[in-house]
C-alpha cells in the first residue's frame, strides 16, 4: 500500500493542477506522476476514462473527475475547510466552482487551440512532456499529432469560427470582473482559498499560460494573473468574508454566472434530453450555437442537486434571484 496520493496528471491540464493545489493547501502529502508515454499502460489500467487528472489514494482506490475527487477527499480531511459555513456562501462557492470547471474552461480551451501559434506552442509543450529524450524528429512528429488531433476536438467546447468574437467578449467580461475583485481580496470568498478557487483560478493560470492568454492578462488583469499563481500554493490569509462585504464586487460576477453560464448550461441540458446535434442560446442577445455536451448536463444536475440540499433557502434565493441565477437551478 502507498503512503502517498498519487496524481496522475500535466501542469497543462487545468484539473490536474486544480488537484495538486487543493492536495498542496490540505498539507496532504502526493506524488505527481506526469503522465506521458513511459506509464501510458499502468494509467491505462487505472482508468475508466482517458482522462486525467487520475488519483490513486494512499489504499489503493483509483478517482477520476475533479470534482468529486475533491468531495471524497473533503470529507476525510474536513480541516481546513474549503467551504465558509454560512450556507449561502457555500452554495456560491460551488456555483462558481462549476462555472470555473465549465466556462472558465471553455473560454481557456478556445485561446489555447484556436490560433496556429497557440495551439503548436501548447503541442510542443506537451509533446516535450511526453516524449521521453531529444529526438527532435519525434518532437516535431508528436506537436504536429497534438495540434492536428486538437483542431479536431474544438466543437465538442464549442470553439469555433462563428463563437470566436462571443468567446472573446466573454473572457474580456470575466478577466474585467475579476480584475475588479481581485484588486480587494486574496480569494473569491475573502482571505482564504474556496472551493470556488481551486476550480476557476487553475483555468486562468493555463490562460496565462499560453502565448495569446498570456499576453492578455499580463496587460489587463494583474491581480488576476497572482491570483491564479497564488493559488498554486494556497493558504489561509484570513477569514471568508460575509456576502454583504463581497458583494460589490463578487455579484457582477454572478450576474455573469446568470447571464452567461446557466443559460448556456441549461440549453445544452435540454438539447441533450431532446437528443439534438446542435443547439443555439441566447446570451445576452447574441446567438451562441455548439453540439451539446454530455458530461455538463451531469454537472448541472449535481449542482441542482446541492442547491436542493440547502437547508435554509432564506438568504441564497434572494441573491441569487438578484444576479440572474435562480430561475436556472429550480
Ligand atoms: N470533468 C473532468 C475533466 C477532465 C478532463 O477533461 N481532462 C482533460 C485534460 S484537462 C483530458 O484528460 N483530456 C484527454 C487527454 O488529455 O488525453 C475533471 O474535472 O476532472
Amino acid at each position: 500500500m502507498a503512503t502517498k496520493y498519487r496524481i496522475f496528471g500535466s501542469e497543462l491540464s487545468p484539473y490536474s493542477v486544480k488537484i495538486r493545489s487543493y492536495l498542496r493547501y490540505k498539507n496532504i502529502p502526493y506524488e505527481w506522476v506526469v503522465r506521458g508515454s513511459w506509464n501510458m499502460e499502468e494509467f491505462s489500467k487505472l482508468a475508466k476514462l482517458p482522462l486525467i487528472p487520475l488519483v490513486v489514494t494512499p489504499s489503493d482506490a483509483v478517482l477520476q473527475d475533479s470534482t468529486p475527487i475533491i468531495e471524497h477527499i473533503e470529507s476525510q480531511y474536513p480541516s481546513p475547510s474549503i467551504h465558509p459555513k454560512d450556507e449561502s456562501l457555500k452554495f456560491i462557492s460551488a456555483l462558481i466552482e462549476e462555472y470555473g470547471d465549465e466556462w472558465g474552461n471553455k473560454l481557456m480551451f478556445h485561446f489555447r487551440w484556436w490560433h496556429s501559434d497557440d495551439r503548436n506552442a501548447c503541442a510542443r509543450v506537451l509533446a516535450y512532456s511526453r516524449v521521453v529524450g531529444d529526438d527532435e524528429e519525434e518532437i516535431e512528429k508528436v506537436t504536429a499529432s497534438i495540434a492536428e488531433r486538437m483542431v479536431t476536438r474544438r466543437h465538442f467546447t464549442g470553439s469555433s469560427k462563428d463563437n470566436a468574437p462571443l468567446i472573446k467578449r466573454y473572457l474580456n467580461e470575466l478577466l474585467s470582473l475579476l480584475e475588479h475583485h481581485l484588486s480587494s481580496h486574496r480569494y473569491l470568498l475573502g482571505e482564504r482559498p474556496a472551493f470556488a478557487d481551486f476550480g476557476l483560478a487553475p483555468q486562468i493560470y493555463e490562460l496565462a499560460s499560453d502565448p495569446t492568454g498570456g499576453g492578455i492578462i499580463k496587460n489587463r488583469a494583474p491581480h488576476t494573473l497572482a491570483w491564479s499563481q497564488r493559488m498554486l500554493e494556497p493558504k489561509n490569509e484570513g477569514d471568508f468574508l460575509k456576502w454583504e462585504d463581497l458583494e460589490p464586487t463578487l455579484g457582477p460576477i454572478l450576474y455573469n454566472v446568470g447571464n452567461f453560464f446557466l443559460p448556456w448550461s441549461s440549453a445544452n441540458t435540454n438539447a441533450i434530453k431532446q437528443n439534438k446535434d446542435l443547439f443555439s442560446v441566447d446570451l445576452d442577445s447574441e446567438k451562441y450555437t455548439q453540439n451539446p455536451q454530455k458530461y455538463h448536463a451531469k454537472s448541472l444536475a449535481s449542482l441542482k442537486e446541492r442547491f436542493q440540499a440547502v437547508r435554509d433557502h432564506t438568504q441564497v434565493d434572494r441573491i441569487l434571484e438578484n444576479y440572474n441565477c435562480l430561475k436556472w437551478l429550480i
